[in-house]
């Protein structure tokens, strides 16, 4: 790790493409759209991670009306069940933010839930 090592400095941005940190499984569920910066998965229980270094950590990602349901952690913390359905496309949106985090590194753990539905991820801060 390098430029994520701010555990209580600024806000640090850490792209879906930066396979250093992301980790997204099974890797047949998933594609890359690159002209959209997302990771996009349509399966069920497909799942992302992120390493992080940090005191909180916000998910960013895109909604619509053919959005489903999908669940957040960190750590071994409590897994709770979030939706990224919306009324209208709209792209880089606060899906999720975590409680406070003891300096240090952390995993965020992601998991679309919803079969046939679209879940991106688009990146965290
Ligand atoms: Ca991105």
């Amino acid at each position: 790790m390098s430029s994520a090592d701010t555990p209580s400095g600024p806000v640090v941005r850490i792209e879906d493409s930066e396979a250093q940190y992301f980790t997204f499984l099974p890797d047949d569920a998933w594609k890359l759209d690159g002209d959209l910066n997302v990771h996009q998965t349509y399966a069920q229980n497909a799942s992302a991670t992120v390493v992080f270094n940090g005191t909180r950590i916000r998910f960013y990602a895109d909604v619509s009306p053919r959005h489903g349901l999908f669940s957040a952690a960190v750590d071994a913390g409590p897994t709770a069940v979030f939706s990224s359905w919306a009324t209208d496309w709209i792209r880089r949106q606060l899906l999720y933010t975590s409680p406070p985090l003891d300096p240090g590194q952390h995993i965020l753990y992601l998991r679309s839930l919803t079969e046939g539905a679209p879940f991106e991820v688009d990146f965290i801060e």
